[in-house]
């Protein structure tokens, strides 16, 4: 087992990650930029080690700093946590020439899955569904024209090297073809610097549901159950839940044994997860895999009862799976509290935290590392907390996370606290009605 591990992280992931390492006997060093002096990631972790200015790109994403603050801690692996480099293959493969274990997937799986057209081969020779679409990449707008003509409009345009809508486009009908073709281009050339464009059919009204599943280092992958995050606004997540209202036991069946076909095609190593979309029909097709530990994962810990980190840690010191594939008991739900203000477009509301109560009491969990007079910087991700509840239904899970919600007092700058407790009132949430477009028309001042 490691004896020292080094978070490339902050905020509650960092602190996350040092609750297990702590359980496990392994010590811990944080690193930290100078806007993070005050940050709980510094205090809790055994060592701390200042990487520079609170700019991201001098600091927790800069490799050299990262593998300074390595040499002079002696650790012995990293834990990338989600963000910054946790899916960068060039950091996993620096890692490996300096003979620290990158707590991950290898380079080479992060790389395929990392581009989509790669990824999307891959589940094609795995035999897992995609979305039907060009064959690969698309040279020119001549064949990009002919590619939509046959699949069929509506197509969406995307951009190879994306992930997070960028590059994106949505094409009603051929007269719409050309301008979207060169947008989506343009985008993707400043976005990535990289303007390799593939064409799907475009899935209407889908869900995103996506699978946990872990690998060891012996080719065994099993699943952890799915979550449902169709709830998003502008490819941010903002609730995440288990099991997925929409989910049969049959589709459970079919789509975790897809998502296993994908891990063991590829010999994944490490908790990874493989989105879908899944259609009105529960018709699901390949979407993405994300090779890194996600922000939603304690709400796959709560039904499964399981330490996902524990886990990551345990397969990359080479311990072996055990048992099969997971399935949920009860019900569990996961707000994200971000420093924005929902009545004025989520604008983020940076600044000092005067008061913070959070909520607490049975079967509910919130992973944060902030506190009263913490003064949250501009520089990074606007998310400060996460309030997870936990019950035996759905229904009795919304209530409490309603209760819970009353009582987070967070007091000196804008949350995201109002909007959930509207949402949680809304009846087509309630009754599990919703894809990922329902937030598009959910006004808060209506309600
Ligand atoms: C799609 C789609 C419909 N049809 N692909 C959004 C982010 C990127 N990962 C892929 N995305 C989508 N791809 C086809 N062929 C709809 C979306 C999509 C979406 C997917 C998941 C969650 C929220 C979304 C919001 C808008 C569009």
């Amino acid at each position: 087992m490691f004896k020292k591990i080094l978070i490339a992280n902050r905020g509650e992931i960092a602190l996350r990650i040092i609750r297990t390492c702590r359980e496990m006997n392994i010590k811990t060093v944080a690193v930290y930029s100078t806007a993070d002096r005050e940050s709980l990631h510094v205090r809790f972790a055994d060592e701390a080690v200042c990487i520079g200015p609170p700019a991201s790109a001098e600091s927790y994403l800069s490799i050299p700093k990262i593998m300074a603050a390595v040499e002079i801690t002696n650790a012995d692996a990293i834990h990338p946590g989600y963000g910054f480099l946790a899916e960068n293959a060039d950091f996993a493969e620096v890692c490996k020439e300096y003979g620290i274990k990158f707590i991950g997937p290898e380079p080479e799986h992060m790389r395929k899955m990392g581009d989509k057209v790669t990824a999307k081969e891959t589940m094609i020779k795995a035999g897992v569904p995609v979305v039907p679409g060009s064959d690969g990449l698309v040279k020119d707008l001549a064949e990009g024209q002919k590619v939509a003509a046959e699949i069929g409009f509506p197509v969406m345009i995307k951009a190879t090297a994306g992930g997070g809508g960028k590059g994106m486009r949505i094409v009603p009908k051929a007269e719409d073809f050309e301008k979207n073709w060169n947008s989506a281009r343009q985008e993707a050339k400043a976005s990535f610097g990289n303007d390799g464009i593939y064409i799907e059919k475009f899935v209407e009204e889908p869900r995103h549901i996506e699978f946990q599943i872990v690998g060891d280092q012996f080719g065994k992958v099993v699943h952890l159950s799915e979550r449902d995050c169709s709830i998003q606004r502008r490819h941010q997540k903002l609730v995440e839940e288990c099991p997925s209202p929409f989910m049969t036991d049959e589709l459970r069946e079919k789509m975790g044994a897809a998502a296993v076909r994908a891990g063991e095609c590829i010999k994944y190593e490490g908790v990874g997860t493989v989105e879908f979309l899944v259609d009105k029909y529960r018709n699901f097709y390949f979407m993405e895999m994300n090779t890194r530990i996600q922000v939603e994962h304690p709400v796959t810990e709560e039904v499964i009862d399981h330490d996902l980190i524990k886990e990551q840690i345990k397969i990359a010191a080479g311990h072996p799976i055990v048992g099969g594939n997971y399935l949920p008991t009860g019900h569990a739900m996961e707000c994200r509290i971000n420093a924005e203000d929902p009545f004025n477009g989520f604008r983020p509301s940076p600044g000092l935290i005067k008061s913070f109560h959070s909520s607490k009491g049975h079967g509910v969990r919130v992973d944060t590392a902030v506190y009263a007079g913490y003064t949250i910087p501009p520089h990074y991700d606007s998310m400060i907390a996460k309030l997870i509840c936990r019950a035996r239904t759905r229904e009795e899970c919304i209530t409490k996370m309603e209760r819970a919600l009353d009582e987070f007092i967070i007091e000196g700058i804008k949350t995201t606290v109002p909007f959930h407790q509207r949402l949680m009132k809304d009846p087509k949430f309630r009754s599990g009605d919703f894809n990922t477009g329902f937030l598009n028309d959910f006004d808060l001042e209506d309600r």
